[in-house]
């Protein structure tokens, strides 16, 4: 059987997964959709049948970071099984085709799969001159748009395609733009991140396969599955923040006791991710735990926010102004929340004595 007509079970027991190892996926697919154990059953009996759907991957303006992200997440792993259950028709970086092969290869297969494949997309697009970045010497800018038409729905990966990204950082000589600026009557979910979360990326791709459903999305356009929560929400440092015990300098006693990084820059308070769950390198884990701040790389306009080691509240990350509508609720929601929590057990007092 061609690979393109191989149910995802099929491909995995071409791969020599037992039906052991099928049903471990089906339940590690059902953890990365965020999905109760008792529909396991259900994403097996749907995988039993899927087609491996289409994905056509350009990359445009960008620093090949998102794709380094997926392909250096652990192996073998979820993320490497998941290329055996979609079918990855472009991909300039992991394709061995090149040149007019690579062109032929992506044509065709949008061809074949046309108004159904799923477009991803990493890296800004330059509207200033077509010719700042072009592939097989078409514009990113005719490539987007034309791709756009055939694809069922658009995965924006990474905060550059997502929402400019570095490209778009002032002064933005090439006239950066995000997916969204362009693309105006397609389904987009932006997997923000510098680079993003590699599980982000596969969790949607698993539900858009299993289900034929995108993902529940936030006010910005991101799953909010993985992006429903703050890092300061879920980061295991929140108790020294509440307490008001922070770091001062990198290598003071409170760096040395693990103390909250506020001071130090962190911007999980702002930032919507899930590096401080699900965590980087094997779930090792991620910035804040290495003993760095979070620079809010998930979220719009951060590199121009900037600031990456001064509070929050001295930066132009505290007017909210670049963060964008969901965010800026959001983190005002959660200061007043944390206002409240700590004006009620004296924390605000003991932060006021250390600042
Ligand atoms: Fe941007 Fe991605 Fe940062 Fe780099 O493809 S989100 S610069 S990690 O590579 O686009």
């Amino acid at each position: 059987m061609d690979r393109m007509n191989q149910s995802v079970a099929e491909a995995l027991a071409a791969r020599g997964v037992s039906r052991r190892g099928f049903m471990k996926f089906c339940a590690t697919t059902a953890s990365l959709m965020a999905l109760p154990p008792t529909l396991i059953p259900t994403i097996a009996a749907a995988l039993e049948k899927a087609k491996r759907p289409s994905v056509i991957w350009l990359p445009f303006q960008e620093c090949t970071g998102c794709t380094e992200s997926l392909t250096r997440s652990n192996a073998p792993s979820i993320e490497s099984l998941i290329f055996e259950s979609i079918s990855l028709d472009y991909q300039e970086t992991l394709q061995a085709a090149a040149g007019f092969a690579a062109e032929e290869a992506r044509n065709a297969a949008m061809e074949a799969n046309w108004g159904q494949y799923l477009l991803a997309i990493d890296g800004s697009i330059p509207l200033g001159n077509p010719g700042y970045s072009t592939i097989g010497g078409v514009s990113n800018l005719d490539m987007l748009k034309h791709a756009a038409e055939g694809a069922k729905a658009i995965v924006a990966i990474g905060t550059c395609a997502a929402f400019g990204g570095l490209p778009n950082a002032h002064p933005n000589p090439t006239g950066a733009v995000a997916v969204s600026d362009i693309v105006k009557n397609k389904p987009i979910i932006n997997i923000s991140g510098c680079p993003p979360l590699p599980v982000a990326i596969t969790g949607v791709l698993m539900q858009f396969l299993v289900f034929g459903q995108l993902p529940e999305l936030d006010a910005l356009g991101r799953p909010k599955v993985f992006f429903g929560q703050t890092i300061h929400d879920r980061c295991y440092r929140r108790p020294f923040y509440e307490r008001g015990q922070f770091a001062e300098s990198f290598d003071d006693e409170g760096a040395k006791h693990g103390w909250c990084l506020f001071k130090l820059g962190c911007k999980g308070p702002t930032t919507y991710n899930a590096c401080a769950t699900v965590k980087w390198n094997m779930a090792t884990s991620f910035p804040i735990e290495a003993g760095h701040g979070c620079i809010g790389c998930s979220q719009p306009h951060f590199w121009d926010a900037g600031g990456f080691y001064e509070p929050l509240s001295t930066t132009r990350w505290g007017g909210w102004k670049q963060l964008g509508i969901a965010a800026a609720a959001g983190a005002a929601v959660g200061a007043a929340a944390a206002l409240a929590t700590r004006a009620g057990t004296g924390a605000a007092k003991k932060e006021e004595k250390t600042s």
